[in-house]
């Protein structure tokens, strides 16, 4: 899969892509990530990216002559067209299921915005894939940006270990339960120790323990997952 991140702000994903499970899913061939900084795009002499908006108010909108020619530029450099995702608080909230959906595709151009927004041309003229990670206010996209590849990287064929590793986490589909606890050695540390069926070794009892812890957990700290109706409610479409 290929994933192409257009920022004002490409160091902010350094650190991210040259660590751990992702630069080795990159090395293995599984995905490749390429960072484009939209200033490059900027044609005047003190580099534009931004202008105040019509109407007055606070902050900065990013121009839609700056935004378009270069997602457009972009989106030319692979015969793949893919899918342009804006990471916006305005967008549709991602879920697992909106995670499954954007893994299925070839590629993902990811589209992160700064100060106010973008001018709302840009959103009329690319048709992005507008996406929210959740009800609260960011310094901007980058940040919602890594979350999608994060999220989206680990269902790739390749990239966990164990292929099976993805399918039974919290949140993939059909399964609407927190994790139960875990634990490993030692058996007691300041006098709390593991529950003593765990060391039991009979299987059929541990299942029958993980199930009712993974229950009880949900239960008490999100309901809204037990009894929050039909899972396609996670996803307004
Ligand atoms: Cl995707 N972008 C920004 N700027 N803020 C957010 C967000 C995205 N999701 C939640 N808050």
């Amino acid at each position: 899969m290929r994933f192409d991140i257009l920022t004002l702000f490409p160091g902010i994903f350094e650190g991210y892509l040259s660590e751990s499970i992702l630069s080795d899913a990159i090395k293995k061939g599984a995905l490749e990530v390429n960072l484009y900084n939209m200033r490059d795009w900027a044609n005047d002499k003190h580099n534009t990216m931004d202008d105040r908006p019509f109407g007055g108010g606070p902050g900065m909108v990013l121009k839609v002559d700056r935004v378009v020619p270069c997602v457009e530029e972009v989106r030319s450099y692979d015969a793949r067209p893919g899918r342009i995702v804006m990471m916006t608080p305005q967008g549709r909230p991602l879920t697992q299921r909106v995670v499954e959906e954007l893994a299925r595709e070839e590629r993902l151009i990811l589209l992160c915005g700064r100060y106010e927004g973008f001018d709302q041309r840009v959103v009329d003229i690319l048709q992005p894939d507008e996406i929210s990670i959740g009800d609260y206010v960011l310094n901007g996209g980058e940040v919602a940006a890594t979350v999608i590849i994060d999220s989206v990287m680990r269902l790739l064929p390749g990239v966990l270990g164990d292929e099976d590793s993805a399918t039974f986490d919290s949140f993939s589909t059909g399964n609407r339960t927190l994790e139960e606890d875990q634990y490993t050695r030692p058996r007691e540390y300041r006098g709390l120790a593991v529950p003593e069926i765990l060391l039991s070794g009979d299987h059929g009892l541990i299942d029958k323990w993980r199930e009712a812890n993974r229950r009880q957990k949900t239960f008490f700290r999100r309901p809204d997952l037990l009894f929050g109706g039909d899972s396609s409610e996670d996803d307004p479409q």
